[in-house]
């Protein structure tokens, strides 16, 4: 289910504790990514919830710690898309290893999707993954950006302040291969660009090679799995921003993440629980 919320040639500009909502029917017990932007241009977010019951209210409060009430944030498009988990590929230990699922993003969106900090699973906008980091990573779109495969995939920003991760099925004592797919997204990021990845107990440094042919190029870890999960993990080793403005952040792309064993191939939400508050002080919350 997707539901958009236009709000046609207008924004809404949340004064101190102003808020405005909208009442949503949701599926019981279903995952649902909200996506939000300011007018265009402006970074858009996301962020997931569970649904307790079928009735929902989504809310979006300035909580009023402005000392400058007509400087509040500016809500421009609101989606509310339902989730879904991907099944684990028999050959590949990675759930959503390829970045597919994720939230709704408008067309015109030209930044991509800012996902900040969920240490929670299953109320993850990105199935599989969190970001277990205090700054958001980049959810970018083929329409925009250079893609490893498929329609999406992973920018990751801020060095080791904007990190994905994700527990995976292991056997203990069996060798794996991490492999992935590292590029850049065509956005002017200022190389170099370099990944620090984790598998289990091994951490490497991957450097992306430029070549004219590709816009990525295909990496690997080994490693022996001490338990029956293993976290993968990746952040950006380097604190890049594009060079056209000097001031965006930017970073090294990451896809088609897959874990197989080496030699054979082959929200709940509850009552007034959940609230994020971002930049401006805005305050998201799901009512139900
Ligand atoms: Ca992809």
């Amino acid at each position: 289910m997707i539901l958009i919320v236009p709000q046609g040639a207008h924004a809404v500009r949340l004064g101190n504790d102003a808020e405005i909502s909208q009442e949503v029917k949701v599926e019981k017990g279903a995952l649902y990514s909200v996506t939000f932007s300011g007018p265009h241009g402006w970074d858009s977010y996301a962020w997931a919830f569970q649904a307790s019951e079928e009735d929902a209210r989504v809310v979006f409060r300035n909580p009023g710690m402005e000392d400058d009430p007509t400087c509040g944030p500016i809500i421009d498009d609101i989606a509310i898309k339902k989730l879904f988990v991907p099944d684990k590929p028999k050959d590949n230990a990675v759930v959503n290893g390829d970045f597919e699922e994720g939230p709704w993003m408008f067309r015109n969106e030209s930044l991509g999707v800012l996902l900040p900090t969920n240490l929670d699973e299953d109320t993850s906008s990105l199935p599989g993954w969190i970001v277990e980091s205090n700054r958001a990573v980049r959810y970018i779109d083929s329409y925009h950006f250079s893609v490893p495969g498929g329609k999406r995939a992973i920018e990751l920003l801020s060095g080791k302040e904007g990190i994905i991760s994700q527990m995976v099925q292991t056997k203990p004592n069996k060798p794996y291969r991490l492999t992935f797919s590292l590029g850049h997204a065509g956005d002017a990021c200022k190389q170099p660009l370099a990944v620090m990845a984790f598998a289990g107990d091994q951490a490497q440094n991957i450097h992306y090679t430029p070549n004219s042919n590709s816009t990525f190029q295909t990496a690997n870890v080994n490693f022996t799995a001490k338990a029956e999960r293993t976290r993968v993990a990746f952040y950006s080793v380097y604190y890049n921003t594009r060079s056209d403005d000097m001031s965006s952040l930017c970073g090294p792309v990451v896809d088609d993440v897959r874990v197989q064993q080496s030699g054979s191939i082959g929200v709940r939400v509850g009552g007034l629980g959940l609230f994020l508050v971002l930049c401006y002080q805005l305050l998201v919350v799901v009512l139900i």
